[in-house]
């Protein structure tokens, strides 16, 4: 598995590429939460079975999931960074709030019909797992007793709006309810911008 200083040498190498004008799209970088995805993915054991859903901030998860740098360079140096799929690796992302979580809970649905081996990590933000389509996907996977975990990369924010303020509740919403059991759920404080490099780049 990637190192977390590869993990951090990697973010930074995009930065600096994007500080170029090289990168014609936009470019979530995050530092701050590796040791906690790469535990993650220690302690569920992910691998090759598995499908691992992610949003606009997904580099670190492509390369956890051992997609090799280089082809995950090459996709965000074609400006895929907010949407990074690689089908053959089971890493399939989305660059829209809310849009997966239906997905994974499809893809799980589909795993345990057809018996086959493997599991669904959704991996998401605090705001994103306020969505109603965050909330019935965990419903329906509860109900359904069905192979799918998500998890919830909590940095206070969407974009730069507190997250709890906007809900006005303290905690996430599936906390001390019975749907906790299919959330990994931890904070971290981004050591980058939401987007980007937090100043304009020209091309
Ligand atoms: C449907 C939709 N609305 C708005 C956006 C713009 N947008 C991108 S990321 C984001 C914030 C989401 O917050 P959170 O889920 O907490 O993610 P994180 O802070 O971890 O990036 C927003 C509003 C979008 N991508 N899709």
């Amino acid at each position: 598995m990637i190192s977390k200083e590869d993990i951090v040498a990697f973010e930074k190498e995009i930065a600096e590429i994007f500080a170029t004008g090289a990168i014609r799209a936009p470019v979530h970088l995050r530092g701050g939460r590796e040791d906690a995805l790469i535990k993650i993915f220690k302690d569920n054991r992910i691998d090759a079975d598995d499908y691992v859903f992610g949003f606009w901030d997904s580099h670190e998860l492509a390369l956890l999931k051992g997609v090799p740098p280089e082809a995950v360079k090459a996709a965000i140096v074609r400006g895929r960074s907010i949407s990074l799929c690689f089908p053959e690796y089971k890493v399939l992302c989305s660059g829209i709030v809310g849009s997966l979580m239906g997905t994974a809970a499809g893809v799980a649905w589909s795993l345990k019909q057809q018996k086959k081996p493997g599991r669904v990590y959704l991996f998401c933000g605090d705001m994103s797992a306020e969505t109603g389509s965050f909330h019935e996907a965990v419903k329906y996977v509860h109900h359904f007793d069905l192979p799918a975990t998500f998890i919830v990369c909590d940095n206070g924010v969407s974009v730069m709006t507190d997250t709890r303020e906007v809900w006005g509740a303290k905690e996430p919403w599936f906390e001390g309810t019975k749907y906790e059991k299919h959330v990994i759920y931890f904070k971290y404080v981004n050591e980058y911008p939401h987007s980007g490099l937090g100043k304009l780049i020209k091309f």
